[in-house]
């Protein structure tokens, strides 16, 4: 079966971007695939060192996943400072990986500001950080939301100057398979990760600007839909969402140029399992006034169980350690095993 793996970090409440655009998908995966989902927790410590409230975070991140109809049981639900073979990794990756490519990443440059030289060196190694996350598992399929996508193309630029660099020494010990990339016949030890962005909401964009990406970041809780947000809230932040003063499109064409009208459809379609084509059919011609409350009816009819079975499971905050236990021991001993063989790909004397 196929390796999946993916992480959300423990910073905020999640949103409606986090659910559509990894979540879910994370859920849908398990069917066919074998799947390890971990709260990023030492990612969490790169934009803000102090957290209030750590383990709440982590235990209500977990408590998503598993409302959301993840399985800890049949796949692996872990949090990542459980597995110190993740920090590892990442120091080597850390010494693969080129300053300028580092130097390209989009993700930093928005995180950082414009204090760039107040950032912290974790912020700014994130990217090497999330590519021993999935390649400590040698995963190699990735699903997240539209914004990672550079980090997962720096991941696979990882893996593949680990394998050139190393593959004398992957031979020598006995590891790797031969696999062709372009036209060059590399011995890998690291797989090429896929990421699976695909979807009619990739990318949910703010409530109030169409152009900025929904973010637990944004200081308007207006801006997003939270998981845990009930009916009324929901129903306001959809009611008060920016719009423009035309009737919807008929076909997806009439959205370009009309950033939140866009999202608000991609939005409709993903909570419907529809194409945007599919949801323009229903409401071509129709005003935001009509398309609004049907968006309120459908987002509340998901959420709301999701919510009322998170707060369920986090009342009971030992239950959720001992899941984020029984999946840390599991994911330890497959982490080891690589880490094991990177050791001697090295040739670090144990
Ligand atoms: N707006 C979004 N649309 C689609 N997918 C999204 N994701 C985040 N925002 C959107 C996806 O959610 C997963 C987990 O994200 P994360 O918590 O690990 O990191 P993030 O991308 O930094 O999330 P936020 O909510 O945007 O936080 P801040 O405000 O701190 O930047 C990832 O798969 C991500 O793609």
């Amino acid at each position: 079966k196929p390796l999946v793996f993916s992480g959300v970090q423990p910073t905020g409440n999640l949103h409606l971007g986090n659910y559509l655009g990894a979540i879910r998908k994370f859920v849908a995966l398990q069917e066919n695939n074998d799947c390890i989902y971990c709260v990023v927790d030492l990612h969490a410590l790169t934009a803000q060192l102090v957290h209030e409230d750590m383990p709440g975070q982590i235990r209500s991140i977990t408590a998503a996943f598993l409302a959301s109809g993840i399985d800890p049981k049949s796949h692996i639900v872990f949090n990542q400072s459980a597995v110190p073979q993740h920090a590892e990794l990442a120091w080597i990756f850390n010494c693969v990986a080129r300053i300028g490519w580092m130097n390209r990443m989009t993700q930093f440059k928005d995180k950082a500001g414009k204090d760039r030289e107040q950032a912290s060196l974790g912020l700014y190694a994130y990217p090497s950080l999330m590519a021993a996350d999935i390649l400590v598992y040698r995963a190699t399929h990735v699903p997240v939301g539209e914004d990672q996508k550079q980090h997962l193309e720096l991941t696979r630029d990882i893996a593949m100057k680990f394998n050139l660099d190393f593959m004398d020494h992957i031979r020598r010990a006995g590891q790797g398979i031969d696999i062709t990339v372009g036209d060059e016949p590399v011995h890998a030890y690291f797989p090429m990760v896929e990421p699976l962005i695909d979807g009619p909401a990739p990318r949910v964009m703010s409530l109030k600007d169409g152009t900025k990406k929904m973010s637990k970041s944004d200081p308007s809780d207006l801006s997003r839909i939270n998981l845990m947000d009930d009916a009324e809230a929901i129903s306001k932040k959809i009611r008060k969402a920016k719009t423009d003063p035309d009737a919807l499109p008929s076909e997806t064409e009439g959205l370009k140029g009309r950033p939140e009208a866009d999202n608000l459809v991609g939005i409709f379609a993903a909570l419907a399992d529809k194409s945007k084509e599919d949801v323009l059919k229903d409401f071509g011609g129709q005003q935001f006034s009509v398309f609004k409350p049907a968006l309120v009816d459908l987002a509340v009819e998901v959420l709301s169980p999701i919510s009322a079975e998170m707060r369920r499971l986090m009342a009971d905050p030992a239950h959720i350690d001992s899941i984020l236990r029984d999946g840390g021991e599991r994911a330890r001993a497959r982490a080891e095993k690589t880490m094991n063989e990177v050791r001697d790909i090295i040739g670090f004397v144990k």
